[in-house]
């Protein structure tokens, strides 16, 4: 078996790529953070809205900024990048076709200048799930699919360096943060097809007026035959670091390379065919076809289950082999000086609450209460806001000193950054799971709501709280990232910092059908097409046609 442990560098060129990526990521981040607190202080009664006039219109516009591009764009653009790097390192060899990969990168830059200028203009507030019959411009639905091609494109680019390596290396088991990477984009690559199709036949005919209505509920479930994966997409790089990096990190090992693979051919397994937990109360789609999909969430959270098993017996061991003793002292030996190692840590804390959270809304009757309500946005606050980015920033504490060999900028504020998030998020959602429970609604300005009952008073003060925590330690993330960046002292040759890699506590061979897409793709599409085929065919078979709106 093969497991990458030597030091490989990355080329000038290569890190160029990557820190472009890392550059488009933070700059939507650094834009789309602007609008979280404003909602946050709005729900706690200070609506700074009405001071952004003419330039921001209304809560509304601010959300939807706010929920594509830190949730779709930020994310989307650090993934690929980091990806990149992984899928070099992994496999210690350039990409196949270099210019493939960048063409994927500039289309999706494009795609974010078209999808910015509606967003900006406010002529497509209709939130990052986009449902119709809210109608956008055009230009919304036409920027979001270059940035969908975009990273196709760079994930063919992936396909075709691990086919040229595995041409190189006959008989030999893909190395795994390059198999993990490879994985996470298959799987992605799946699940945008619902989407692509919802945009291509349904959304972009209507918003050209080629059509004179739209099909609300089909719409509906081609988008949550991605929205659902999305969330893996966001979570997979954060598994594949918690795996094969943070141990190194911490000063352990891969707990068990086997299980990690498993964990992600699980993953392309059974990330797709859940989408109808966000349609419970859709009234267009069978009740049988709601279990089967409920079945299979619990299928998919199973793979985190192991993960959760898996990460913390890799840091248990290195704990122990710092010196930690006892049932919990490896804990307290690990370096929680180390912002980068301190940040996934917390990441992966708030996961277990955000990850039971998602447990308990794959319930049906748990989900009829929660539906809708302030707990949605607090669950995924602690999944894609904390799994996912709290584990992207950590990453970058050390991604960025590698990129540009400088040291980061005050370690300390690094960490401190990373506690507030962690104290941050948990005021903010702790506040947003209790009002979902009262009753409270989502995407609602509950600052100007006439009914809002006073026991909800003090937990939307917590709201606003949370809110401004976070939004100091954003930006001061922000803040400490581009000092490194661009203003960071230069790190000797003995400083420089190298990717970390974990190597496996055992080098157990790796069976063969661990180690080929073929089987694990067809069964994901078999398992997809069981899971929607009847009901999309039901649906397409009875549209009907909604008008457009524009309810902001
Ligand atoms: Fe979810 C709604 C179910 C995971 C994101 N989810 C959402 C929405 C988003 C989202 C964005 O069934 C809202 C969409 C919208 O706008 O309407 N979710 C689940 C389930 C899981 C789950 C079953 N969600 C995620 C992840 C997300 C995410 C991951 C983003 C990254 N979710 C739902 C459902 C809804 C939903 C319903 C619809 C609600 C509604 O009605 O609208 C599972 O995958 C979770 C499994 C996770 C675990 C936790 C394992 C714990 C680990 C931590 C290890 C700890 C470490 C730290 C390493 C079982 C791995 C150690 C530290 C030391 C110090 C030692
Ligand atoms: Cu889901």
């Amino acid at each position: 078996m093969t497991i990458a442990t030597a030091n490989y560098d990355l080329t000038p060129q290569e890190k160029k790529f990557v820190g472009w990526h890392l550059i488009l990521a933070i700059s939507a981040l650094s834009v789309g953070s602007l609008f979280g607190p404003l909602q946050a202080f709005e729900h706690a009664g200070w609506d700074l809205y009405p001071y952004l006039q003419p330039v921001f219109k209304s809560y509304y516009q601010g959300l939807t900024i706010h929920g594509v591009l830190n949730a779709l764009v930020w994310t989307t653009a650090f993934i690929t990048g980091f990806l990149t790097l992984t899928t070099i390192r992994g496999l210690q060899r350039s990409l196949r076709y270099p210019k493939l990969n960048y063409t994927g990168f500039w289309v999706m830059v494009v795609g974010v200048l078209v999808t910015a200028v509606p967003l900006l203009a406010n002529n497509a507030s209709v939130l990052y799930t986009f449902y119709p019959p809210m109608k956008a411009d055009w230009l919304f639905y036409v920027g979001l699919t270059l940035v969908v091609i975009g990273s196709w494109i760079e994930g063919y680019g992936f396909y075709f360096t691990m086919a040229a390596w595995r041409k190189e290396h006959p008989g030999e088991t893909y190395p795994f943060i390059a198999l993990a990477s490879s994985v996470t984009m298959a799987m992605w690559q799946i699940a945008t097809l619902g989407v692509a199709i919802e945009i291509l036949t349904l959304l972009l005919p209507w918003a050209w007026g080629m059509v004179g209505g739209i099909d609300i509920q089909l719409a509906r479930t081609y988008f949550w035959f991605t929205g659902h994966p999305l969330v893996y997409f966001w979570l997979l790089p954060a598994y594949l670091s918690w795996y094969a990096m943070l141990p190194k990190q911490a000063g352990g090992k891969l707990f068990s390379d086997s299980m990690a693979r498993l964990v992600f051919w699980l993953f392309l397994l059974t990330s797709v065919p859940v989408g109808f937990h966000h349609q419970y109360v859709d009234p267009g789609v069978p009740d049988s076809w709601k279990f089967i999909h409920s079945i299979l969430t619990y299928s998919v959270a199973f793979p985190s289950m192991l993960t959760a098993f898996t990460v913390i017996a890799g840091l248990e061991y290195a704990g122990r082999k710092r010196g930690g003793k006892g049932l919990f002292g490896w804990i307290k030996a690990l370096p929680w000086d180390d912002p980068s190692v301190v940040s996934q840590l917390l990441a992966g804390i708030l996961f277990f609450f955000g990850g039971i959270g998602g447990i308990t809304n794959a319930s049906y009757n748990v989900n009829l209460v929660i539906h809708n309500t302030a707990w949605v946005p607090g669950h995924f606050h602690l999944t894609v806001s904390s799994a996912a980015t709290l584990s992207f920033m950590g990453i970058t504490y050390w991604l960025v000193p590698y990129l540009t060999g400088r040291k980061l900028w005050k370690p300390k504020w690094a960490l401190i950054q990373a506690w507030m998030w962690f104290i941050g998020m948990l005021i903010f959602s702790n506040a947003m799971h209790v009002l979902g429970l009262l009753g409270a609604p989502r995407r609602t300005p509950l600052g100007e709501a006439p009914y809002v009952p006073a026991e909800w008073n003090g937990h939307l003060l917590r709201v606003g709280i949370g809110g401004a925590i976070l939004f100091v330690a954003v930006y001061l993330y922000i803040f400490i990232i581009a000092k490194t960046a661009f203003g960071g002292e230069k790190a000797s040759e003995s400083e420089q910092v190298t990717i970390p890699v974990a190597e496996p506590l055992h080098a157990s061979p790796i069976p063969a059908w661990m180690d080929t897409f073929k089987p694990w793709l067809i069964g994901a599409v078999l398992l997809v097409v069981i899971a929607y085929a009847p009901v999309l065919i039901d649906l397409i078979t009875h549209a009907v046609g909604s008008p457009g709106f524009r309810v902001w």
